[in-house]
């Protein structure tokens, strides 16, 4: 016996990728470097001295991938767009060609009744306005705008959705406090001075766009958003929960949804920085009104306050989980006040571990806090190591009770009164998984490096299942 979940009428199914992770082509017709293409070249940054020149080299084979994705029945597919292929000096000319790319793909996927959702940004600065500061400079924000404009009147008649930035916390805070991915830098100040310019870049692009996209144009952004559990319920350590969903969670949340950063973030960062870079009006055009917020979700931070017990027991500051252990810096500025604690298992192949009822706390907590604003699952998935047989096939059980599980929250979600209107699974294929290289597979589709064959696995056969059923099947246990 199973149990049928069944999803809301005009749910929309899909699969996500992006673009520096999956094009490779990285200096064909006109394309200049992005931070990751420098990133990839700092020995110790990437796994395995890999980079994304050749990647999946979905550039040169977009119509086959598309013929793929029609195959495998997806009704729906998120792509990022590459800057540095369409601005390569980051301002200044557009490059026709690079351009050309979008429009290619744009039309393959409306000829295969597939609906793009388009993201202008996906990490890949270009790296001429990374030599000029990056996203610590207010000028960046100005650059972001004129892209998105080349974007949305090119693309915008024939987009439904465009999403402006993915996960800027990354963007931040990897980039800037950690370190770990690109631009590479470990200045907690220059951190959330990121964290600022990313919000009021994505503000203004979406007034910028509604200038030029039709009006039936869905205008949304990504974010990472996770629930931060305290390790135990006393004050201390509740009080460090909240500091890093300060840090991780509303520091983007309430800017673009409420027009205004928490008083208790500007409080605890306030040894690292005086947010003078916040100037008037900043917040208004951050808080310009969007339509539909991109949720991707892996999984939940556990924190501990940092007393001088805890601070004896752990090695790095940085102790969230096993892949994490080693892994220096904390992405979250002001943890002097918490740590990261390990959680109980089972984990994902990085290390992450597997609650997916936190997922349906996380959709339930953003319906209480911003009610108004629907939501779209940009991102979920899970990296494991599949298992390919001698006959070709890729069995992944474990992506499919990853995403089953996870399915169930997200209905469990919508169920207790979330507006949840989509779900793209983390990844169409497998791809360069940015510090971890090729060493880490989310792919519903298998990709051998060697050959770059495309290899449907077993997960992307029971996905097209549950989309033709708009339903997902349960165990009965
Ligand atoms: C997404 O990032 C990206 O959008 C996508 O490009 C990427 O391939 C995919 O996920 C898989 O990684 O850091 O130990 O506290 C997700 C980045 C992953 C950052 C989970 C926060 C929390 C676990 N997030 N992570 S930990």
């Amino acid at each position: 016996m199973t149990h049928r979940l069944h999803f809301p009428d005009h749910f929309t199914w899909g699969s996500a990728t992006a673009a520096y992770q999956i094009e490779g082509a990285a200096n064909a017709d006109g394309r200049l470097p992005s931070i990751w293409d420098v990133f990839c070249q700092v020995p110790g940054k990437v796994r395995n001295g890999d980079t994304g020149d050749v990647a999946d080299d979905h550039y040169h084979r977009m119509e086959g991938d598309l013929d793929l994705m029609a195959a495998l029945g997806l009704p729906s597919y998120r792509f990022s767009v590459s800057w540095p292929r369409v601005v390569p000096g980051g301002s200044g000319p557009v490059n026709a060609a690079g351009l050309d790319f979008y429009q290619r793909l744009v039309d393959g996927l409306l000829e295969r009744n597939i609906t793009p959702l388009l993201t202008l940004y996906h990490w890949d600065l270009p790296q001429a306005l990374q030599n000029d500061g990056g996203w610590t400079n207010r000028e960046t924000v100005g650059r972001f705008v004129d892209y998105a404009e080349v974007i949305g009147r090119a693309l915008g008649d024939r987009v439904p959705t465009i999403t402006t930035l993915n996960e800027p916390w990354c963007s931040a805070f990897l980039g800037h406090s950690s370190g770990v991915h690109a631009p590479g830098i470990t200045d907690n100040a220059a951190a959330i001075t990121a964290a600022h310019h990313l919000n009021l870049a994505h503000g203004r692009a979406v007034t910028a766009l509604r200038a030029v996209v039709p009006s039936s144009t869905q205008l949304s952004i990504t974010l990472n958003l996770a629930q931060v559990y305290p390790a135990t319920d006393t004050p201390a350590d509740v009080e460090a929960a909240s500091h890093v969903d300060a840090i991780a969670n509303r520091i983007f949340l309430d800017p673009i949804l409420r027009g205004a950063y928490p008083s208790d973030l500007l409080h605890t960062t306030r040894h690292i920085t005086n947010w003078a870079f916040v100037a008037e009006g900043d917040l208004t055009d951050i808080n310009a009104p969007i339509d539909v917020l991109g949720v991707n979700f892996y999984a939940p931070s556990r924190v501990t306050a940092a007393t001088d017990e805890v601070r004896a027991q752990v090695t790095g500051r940085w102790v969230n989980d096993p892949s994490q252990a080693d892994a220096g810096a904390s992405p979250w500025p002001g943890t002097d006040l918490a740590y990261s604690v390990s959680q109980p298992g089972p984990y994902t192949g990085m290390g992450w571990p597997i609650v997916p009822e936190s997922f349906t706390d996380l959709l339930l907590r953003v319906r209480r806090d911003y009610p108004e604003i629907p939501m779209v699952i940009t991102e979920n998935g899970a990296s494991f190591d599949d298992e390919v047989t001698s006959d070709g096939e890729v069995h992944d059980a474990d992506r499919i009770d990853y995403v089953r599980r996870h399915l169930a929250a997200v209905h469990a979600a919508i169920q207790g009164g979330a507006d949840v209107r989509g779900y793209y699974l983390w990844s169409f294929m497998d791809n360069f998984e940015w510090a971890w290289g090729y060493s880490k597979r989310f792919g519903m589709v298998h990709v051998d490096y060697d050959s770059l064959a495309r290899t449907p696995k077993d997960s992307a056969l029971w996905f097209r299942d549950v989309i033709k059923n708009n339903a997902v099947e349960l165990p009965e246990d």
